[in-house]
């Protein structure tokens, strides 16, 4: 089982750490060597499992908002961006465009050589509760922002999650308990066989609409990659040559280590920090992943590169296609591009987990909102900004049926019903004097031939 879009060898993943000048390095203007242009991208979405109530074409593809450079010192901007829906069988665009308008700078007088890395997000929902989501990396050279290129994308794969973000305690719990223990399932395997099945443990049944998109088995094959035992446990026939390979071997439980640990502190983070009235934003979830980063350094512990166990077969250390794509070359690993891979495709996933970023006009309220009418229109009692609005009374009915209430009510257009007429009269009856219209025909008391 994979984490995400595998077809990423052609795309190229990134080193996070633009140089940050002191602004008194830079006395003197200098001559922009800006590269600005409008990248369009075309690509496949496709379902990781069929998700009741989304199609492909509810699918919409989106360029996010940041963009990572490769280039030392070199920086990338987003600065607008278009979006479109996948067509029934989930190649985009289907009639619009998907595009992204970059810069990519360096801040002197040599013009930038490096790449962006964007991400492209794919996200659909049923207009209630659940959610499909996915996303792939994309590697935009400088030609292809000068020209205003149009670019392949890897394939989305989507997942299900949920509209509403959060998870309950007992969700939480079982995430990062099966995290940890299935992590270390997978190293116990390797190092002793198929036996070491029986010290193998399990967080136990999952809670109800707790993962419900599968994401702690993709992060485990993110994490192990081809030694994932998640799936076939004891496939593994033969101990890995531990002897020779104690250090790969100490490697793959780094890798796992590293990404079990974000993953859960960066769920945990959003679910505490983030998932508060008015509090769940893309800032707040981006800042949360800079939070839980210092995980990600246990890579960091791995010695050695990738070697075969000659005995099983296995390339040790592993991980997902997604990272190992473009992370390790002729078996040698970049660590500092693992960790920027791993933060990225994790963060995607602990947001699959965890729920999905509240959106004023997508019907369906949220994290936050008061209301959400499907729209960005003021004026209608929810307002562009997904607050209920107060737009004062209305009347109808007259007389004893007259009713006034607020336009709107909860963030809905409210529908006045006036009142239920009731009987006027007899003559002599205190309907016939109580200045009331009672019967609602517009007389009131001896006016009205009912009291005559
Ligand atoms: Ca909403
Ligand atoms: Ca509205
Ligand atoms: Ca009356
Ligand atoms: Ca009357």
């Amino acid at each position: 089982m994979k984490l995400r879009a595998s077809r990423s060898k052609s795309l190229g993943l990134v080193g996070i750490g633009a140089l940050t000048l002191a602004a008194w390095t830079c006395p003197t203007t200098v001559p922009a060597s800006d590269v600005t242009g409008t990248v369009s991208f075309q690509g496949q979405v496709s379902f990781a499992a069929p998700i009741a109530g989304i199609a492909l074409d509810d699918m919409a593809v989106t360029p996010a908002l940041t963009a990572e450079p490769t280039g030392n010192g070199e920086h990338c901007d987003v600065l607008a961006v278009t979006s479109d829906f996948a067509d029934g069988l989930g190649a985009y665009p289907d009639g619009g465009t998907v595009s992204a308008q970059v810069t990519i700078s360096r801040g002197g007088p040599n013009p930038p050589d490096g790449t962006c890395v964007l991400t492209l997000r794919a996200y659909g929902n049923d207009g209630a509760s659940v959610s499909a989501r996915g996303f792939v990396t994309v590697a935009v050279s400088v030609t292809d922002i000068q020209t205003s290129a149009s670019v392949a994308a890897g394939e989305i794969v989507a997942r299900g999650s949920k509209t509403i973000a959060g998870v309950d305690k007992l969700c939480m719990k079982w995430v990062k308990k099966q995290l940890k223990l299935r992590s270390k399932c997978n190293y116990l395997l390797l190092r002793l066989g198929p036996d070491a099945v029986l010290k193998c443990k399990d967080a136990g049944l999952e809670p109800l609409n707790c993962d419900n998109g599968d994401y702690v088995p993709g992060i485990l094959a993110l994490a192990h990659g081809g030694t994932d035992q998640q799936v076939n446990p004891g496939a593994v026939t033969n101990p890995i040559d531990t002897a020779v390979l104690l250090d790969q071997l100490k490697c793959q439980k780094f890798l796992g280590k590293a990404a079990t640990n974000f993953t859960a502190t960066r769920t945990k983070l959003v679910q505490t920090k983030c998932i508060v009235p008015a509090g769940d934003t893309r800032t707040c979830r981006d800042a949360r992943t800079k939070d839980a980063a210092p995980k990600l350094t246990l890579v960091d512990n791995c010695l050695g590169d990738q070697m075969t166990d000659i005995m099983t077969g296995l390339l040790v250390p592993d991980m997902g296609d997604a990272c190992a794509a473009t992370c390790v070359a002729a078996g040698v690993i970049d660590k500092r591009c693992v960790k920027s891979c791993f933060e990225i495709q994790l963060s995607e996933a602990s947001d699959g987990i965890i729920g999905d970023l509240p959106e004023c006009g997508n019907g369906i309220v949220q994290q936050g909102e008061g209301c959400d009418d499907g729209n960005l229109v003021d004026g209608d009692c929810c307002s562009s900004i997904c607050a209920p609005e107060n737009l004062g009374n209305q009347s109808c009915g007259i007389g004893g049926c007259l009713v006034t209430i607020g336009v709107c009510e909860a963030g809905e257009p409210a529908t006045c019903e006036p009142g239920t007429p009731e009987v006027e009269g007899p003559m002599g009856d205190e309907t016939c004097s109580d200045g009331i219209d009672n019967d609602c025909d517009a007389a009131t008391d001896t006016a009205d031939s009912s009291c005559n």
